[in-house]
């Protein structure tokens, strides 16, 4: 299928919890010109953390990358992959940015992780690292279908909050900015919001299942999507 961008966050590559075969396979579906890792790419700096799996789809991005192929391949950095910008943008082969602006049919996108407008996570960094790392156990011990994990992320109220308050305050960057639509990714929550004729799309994670990602036709219309892995896929795994 061919589309003009396609936009994935937080594939956390080095966790126990990312699905590096599933990105891969994402990014063989499609035809696009522009490619956008959305932040949180990597878990952390320990790359002795990253299986054969993680490297395969490293390098097929690199390959994406090549001027031959004429895709646009584009890092934002988020807060998991902070630092590594510098050292990794050039092994990969691709542009690193903080935020990244373009526009597809007269409509102005900007890109950007969303950590920035998370205040919580901001003040109160240790206390987030201790959430996330309590948030990453019950993953590990639950990872065949991830119902406990699921659960906790649909009924936590300061979750729920917290998504909604990244989308108010990214809404009013965009409108700051002069920019008609905006995309983050950063809460692990696939959502779509709007104010006026601004629009706010979250592109989910990669971390649980059903994993999401965004498409962006040659219209400029914006889809946020549920991966769904082929058989083949399921019988290698
Ligand atoms: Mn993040």
């Amino acid at each position: 299928m061919s589309i003009n961008t396609l936009i994935v966050s937080d594939i956390h590559l080095g966790s126990h919890v990312a699905r590096p075969e599933q990105v891969l396979e994402l990014l063989k579906n499609f035809n696009y010109k522009r490619l956008i890792l959305l932040g949180d790419i990597f878990d952390d700096l320990n790359f002795r953390r990253l299986k054969k799996e993680h490297w395969n789809l490293l390098s097929y991005i690199r390959k994406l990358s090549n001027p031959g192929r004429n895709i646009e391949v584009i890092w934002v950095e988020g807060n998991h992959d902070e630092g590594l910008i510098e050292k990794l943008s050039h092994l990969i082969g691709i542009d690193a940015y903080m935020e990244f602006d373009f526009t597809i049919n007269g409509r102005k996108f900007t890109a950007i992780h969303g950590h920035q407008f998370d205040r919580f996570l901001n003040e109160n960094v240790i206390i987030s690292h201790i959430s996330s790392f309590v948030y990453n156990k019950i993953q590990k011990y639950d990872r065949e279908k991830q119902t406990i994990s699921r659960f906790i992320k649909r009924k936590s109220k300061g979750w729920l909050r917290l998504s909604n308050k990244v989308a108010d305050s990214a809404l009013e960057f965009a409108r700051r900015k002069n920019r008609d639509v905006v995309i983050c990714g950063h809460t692990h929550q696939a959502l779509l919001k709007s104010a006026g004729n601004l629009e706010y799309y979250n592109s989910g994670c990669w971390t649980d299942i059903p994993s999401t990602y965004i498409t962006i036709d040659e219209e400029a219309n914006v889809s946020i999507n549920e991966f769904i892995e082929t058989e083949n896929l399921k019988l290698a795994s």
